[in-house]
């Protein structure tokens, strides 16, 4: 059996989703996501002009010497956009080999472990008031967890995922006027001093059992951090999110230290190699890396296995940018994992986006139900994909009150 070759396609409903279709000479194909929020052209372009051309030829069935061949073969080791081209690939190998099994690619990973897979929505607000709107909103669609981001009073504009005004849900990060980012200004101080309070409210009004998540989206330094986590603690989080940025995987070691908060860090790595150090040292609760920047299937599998050893559940990232084919390749993941945590679900299912990527993976109060067709399980349309096309857009950028750059 030999690969043939590929289609790369950018573009979709309201997001540059970047769908990798591999063929073979049998005549099975499989179906990738290699969706780089905002520079969706880059790994399209890699898939394209390099890795599309080397792979005709090889046996799609060598899923893992294929990786092996792309990884060390680059070179130039690891980074999102390689990863991404790479996690394309072998999301479709998978696809293909599930095919070739009549299984779903759970079953090729060890069956299920589970039923349904606990997933958490996003609510926001511009103030505390609109936020609770949104979480009893969810709470009445049956989710038993949701993730809590609040307008902060004289923050001098919307912070992360924030809207600027009520009732403006233009709240999702990318912005599709152009790749000129608009510019966030953000004050840790205002943040420190607000947020403990209002997710002590959120706890008080919705009770004890309701999963509440927050995502700090890197904004604290080690030290603001952990008088944060210390902070929140009777609002019993089920996550931090982000707390600070984890390059310095030893900045975690002073949250740790000073807060028993659950910790949740992983979104923008893309190697074993980002994380090991939190996993090993348990610095960490959640490892939330994404099927498509962190490589694929292959390599994401063997960072949950490193984290089942070391007490640390899966929260694989599901923001909007991944297509329905990472969310289900994620979905396969999610039901295996013996070590499974939570699954960051924005909702897909938008008409446009079903008639894209038709599949039969579920949700249903609040839980995720993977499909049982064989393979990834879902299909993609590519007359529909015709009405698409990439269109340049970015998110914000953050700064200081005093133009400092700053983490968005
Ligand atoms: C966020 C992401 O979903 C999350 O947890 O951190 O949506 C993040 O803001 C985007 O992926 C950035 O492009
Ligand atoms: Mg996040």
């Amino acid at each position: 059996m030999k690969i043939t070759g590929g289609k790369v396609f950018v573009g979709g409903p309201g997001r540059n989703y970047v769908t990798l279709k591999l063929m073979t000479d049998e005549g099975v194909y499989g179906l990738g996501d290699a969706t780089l929020n905002n520079r969706e052209t880059l790994p399209a372009q890699y898939l394209s002009d390099y890795l599309l051309p080397a792979l005709e030829g090889m046996d799609p069935r060598n899923s893992e010497d294929i990786w092996q061949f792309l990884y060390r073969g680059a070179y130039f080791r690891r980074g999102p956009i390689a990863m991404a081209a790479f996690g394309a690939i072998d999301m479709a190998l998978w696809d293909i080999k599930g095919k070739l099994a009549n299984m779903p690619v759970y079953q090729l990973l060890g069956g299920r472990s589970r039923q349904g897979a606990m997933a958490y929505a996003h609510a926001t607000g511009a103030d505390l008031e609109e936020l609770c709107d949104q979480v009893a909103g969810y709470v009445a669609q049956g989710y038993k967890a949701v993730r809590v981001q609040c307008g902060i009073p004289g923050m001098p504009s919307a912070s992360y995922a924030v809207p600027e005004t009520k009732g403006d849900n233009r709240h999702y990060m990318t912005d599709f006027s152009g790749v000129r980012p608009k510019v966030e200004t953000w004050d840790s101080g205002r943040y420190l001093r607000y947020m403990p309070d209002a997710l002590a409210e959120l706890r008080a009004r919705f009770g004890p059992e309701l999963h509440l998540l927050h995502d700090v989206h890197h904004r604290l330094t080690p030290r603001e951090a952990a008088g944060f986590a210390k902070a929140v603690e009777p609002a019993d989080l089920f996550w931090l999110e982000d707390p600070t940025p984890a390059e310095d995987q030893d900045a975690l070691r002073l949250i740790r230290h000073h807060a028993t908060t659950p910790i949740a860090i992983g979104e923008v790595f893309n190697s074993l190699w980002d994380c090991n150090r939190l996993i090993e040292d348990e610095l960490i609760d959640f490892i939330r890396v994404a099927v498509t920047y962190a490589g694929g299937i292959t390599p994401v599998r063997r960072i949950v296995d490193l984290a089942g050893m070391h007490h640390v559940r899966t929260g694989f990232h599901g923001a909007p940018s991944h297509s329905p084919i990472s969310m289900a390749a994620q979905a396969h993941l999610n039901v295996w994992a013996p070590n499974f945590g939570i699954q960051e679900y924005l909702v897909l299912g938008t008409p446009a986006c079903d008639a894209l990527f038709p599949s039969d993976h579920r949700m249903e109060d609040g839980m995720i139900h993977v499909s049982e067709a064989p393979g990834l399980g879902v299909h993609f349309d590519e007359r529909e994909a015709e009405r698409y096309d990439w269109v340049p857009g970015s998110h914000p950028v953050v700064r200081l009150e005093d133009g400092t750059m700053w983490n968005y």
